[in-house]
């Protein structure tokens, strides 16, 4: 019986976990190029990758992606060694308007209504007929096709999701936005991603294949405070040249049909075949987006097909390379190639060759802090308690609610958008520096670089005598006012690590950022109709700071951040009202007082989900 038990495990996991020698060597895979029509007479440009010695008939592993198939072999060597050991038939496709494909693009195409023209196309429809002539045109497949990528080409295979083809059996969308105003690239509760959104339309849109725009100054925080008011983009660097996205930024300052139409939440209904979403814990681009599918996709889950990994990764950080470290913070082990090998091979092999016994947990979601992948039947775990970390006085973070004995109530700091906080250490190098740039990593920097800044707040715990487990959501609620009429709340939660660290002495003190998110004042009350801030009443606000698996060890602190700038990777609230930020002018930028109230009435706290084991 337990040999019964050790053969079934080994059959679930891949080759190359199981340690027996591959069946196919990723370097001796065959390449073929074609250019394909779809129902539009729109011709699309496929690598396929087919292994030289296959004897069996194999199934299509597919990636439509933005960023050009050219230099995709490396891949089987590379991101997907195990499933090329496994044997597929690898297809690469540049989706339409880019690269080698004809027709236009369009960022992030909204799908087309099921009751809107019969001959509109999409994304679905671009990955339907790309199957329907690989069925028919590429030998010796076996009717099966499987669909992953990661963020842009994740965002592709959850689309193929919403009218699928009957071959598509198994999808994988790893770090895929869900809702690019809510809480992916392009902004956070209505909050601007400057940086990203500015550098991201340039190197799509600029040009058919990725461009960079040229800074003339290495440290963008320099150039995006000296642009000033956002309306200067257009006219003094883009001039006459339109980038739709950008010109979508300008035209859409709030959560109206254009940002709505493009969200993917309302799609999701018609999904049937086995879903493995993935995220990682720092990612610096779409986590909110995995998460959302994840969820969106549960309340629909009547065969228990969907299921969710998160790992301590950055955007993608497990699709190549060991995993084990993101800058100086190492996990222990191995994760990128744990998922690859253990999970993502298996689910492919099941669901596309039904070879093994592969069954995805609901939620296999690595803890941090201790170091361990710990599985759930439910996420966020059904026996989660929800705890209150309150703001106290002296800068006291605190499981214990304010009383009438603490003295001030309240704690306040004066934000100028002259002076922005840095979101990272300076100096901020553009966002896809060839050159390498600290954009990857920026989520896990020690964040001591700013906690003495007279416009950042700080409350921390005593030390920690016992683990404090946080499995769940992370939510701050906040009382808070203002001089002005408008303002941003960002709030981060850090863990402080002891003063002597053991055994690495060059992480002590550090401020490892584990959860964090910003809140656009005016989007209170609703993302459709932005209201002005009404000066100095104090008005609650909901920050959702997302999910994660981290374990305060003893010996640490919790500490909670709380700033009004994030600079330049949230663009400069002006604190006065204007209709659109994106045509504000310089005068409207000004310094504002914000207060944040701790008080038994208005209990400023953050709130945790946790768990005991
Ligand atoms: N985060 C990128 C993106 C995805 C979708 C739309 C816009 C940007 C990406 O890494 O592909």
């Amino acid at each position: 019986m337990r040999r019964l038990v050790l053969l079934l495990a080994l059959i679930a996991t891949s080759a190359a976990a199981q340690g027996v020698p591959a069946k196919y060597d990723p370097a001796t895979y065959v390449q073929r190029t074609h250019d394909i029509p779809m129902r539009d007479g729109v011709t699309l440009h496929l690598e396929i990758f087919l292994p030289a010695n296959a004897t069996e008939a194999l199934p299509f592993l597919l990636q439509r992606t933005p960023y050009g198939v050219g230099a995709t072999r490396g891949r089987l060597t590379g991101s997907y060694k195990e499933l090329a050991q496994d044997g597929y038939i690898f297809v690469f496709q540049d989706i339409r308007g880019r690269y080698k494909s004809g027709g236009t693009f369009v960022m992030q195409r909204p799908p087309r209504l099921f009751d809107g023209p019969k001959d509109a196309i999409d994304e679905s429809t671009d990955t339907y007929d790309t199957i329907e002539w690989l069925l028919r045109n590429v030998p010796r497949n076996n009717g099966r096709v499987g669909m992953l990528g990661v963020s842009y080409d994740g965002w592709t295979a959850a689309m193929a999701m919403l009218d699928p083809h009957p071959a598509l059996k198994a999808v994988s969308p790893q770090a895929s936005p869900a809702d690019m105003f809510i809480g992916d690239d392009f902004h956070h509760n209505g909050a601007f991603r400057l940086s990203y959104g500015f550098e991201y339309a340039f190197l799509t849109e600029a040009s058919k294949e990725n461009g960079n725009f040229t800074f003339d100054k290495y440290d963008t925080y320099d150039w995006y405070l000296a642009l000033g008011p956002l309306s200067n983009v257009q006219s003094r660097f883009l001039k006459d040249k339109v980038l739709p996205t950008w010109r979508d930024f300008v035209e859409h300052p709030n959560y109206d049909a254009f940002w709505q139409r493009q969200a993917m939440k309302p799609y999701l209904k018609r999904v049937t075949m086995p879903t493995l979403n993935v995220g990682g814990w720092w990612d610096q681009e779409d986590f909110y987006g995995p998460l959302t599918i994840y969820r969106t996709l549960e309340t629909r889950d009547k065969n228990n097909q969907n299921s969710l990994v998160v790992g301590p990764w950055w955007h993608g950080g497990w699709s190549n390379g060991p995993g084990q470290k993101i800058g100086p913070i190492d996990f222990g082990s191995a994760t990128g190639e744990y998922y690859r090998t253990r999970l993502q091979a298996p689910f492919f092999a099941k669901h596309l060759k039904d070879l093994g016994t592969f069954v995805a947990a609901e939620a296999t979601v690595f803890e941090s802090g201790s170091n361990m992948w710990r599985t759930f039947s439910a996420w966020p775990p059904r026996d989660a308690v929800t705890r209150s970390l309150f703001f106290r006085d002296h800068g006291v973070l605190s499981f214990a609610a304010p009383t009438r004995a603490d003295s001030a109530g309240v704690d306040r700091f004066v934000s100028d958008p002259a002076k922005p906080v840095p979101y990272r250490k300076r100096p901020i190098e553009p966002t896809y520096y060839p050159r390498g740039s600290g954009w990857r990593t920026w989520l896990i920097e020690d964040q001591r670089f700013v906690n003495n800044r007279p416009d950042v707040l700080t409350w921390q715990t005593d030390v920690l005598t016992e683990d404090v487990i946080v499995a769940g959501e992370i939510t701050a609620k906040l009382f808070a006012s203002v001089t002005g009429r408008d303002a941003e709340r960002i709030v981060k939660l850090i863990d402080v690590y002891p003063e002597d660290n053991a055994p690495d002495h060059t992480l002590s003190g550090y401020q490892l950022m584990i959860a964090n998110d910003v809140f656009r004042g005016r989007f209170r009350n609703s993302f459709e109709k932005p209201e002005p801030m009404v000066p100095n009443q104090v008005t609650p606000f909901t920050v959702d700071l997302h999910t994660q698996s981290y374990r305060f060890k003893p010996g640490h602190r919790i500490m909670v951040q709380l700033q009004s700038t994030w600079f330049p990777l949230i663009d400069r609230n002006p604190q006065t009202w204007v209709p659109n930020i994106f045509t504000a002018k310089a005068t409207d930028y000004q310094a504002q007082t914000h207060s944040i109230w701790r008080t038994p009435r208005y209990p400023s706290r953050v709130d945790i989900q946790t768990v005991t084991r």
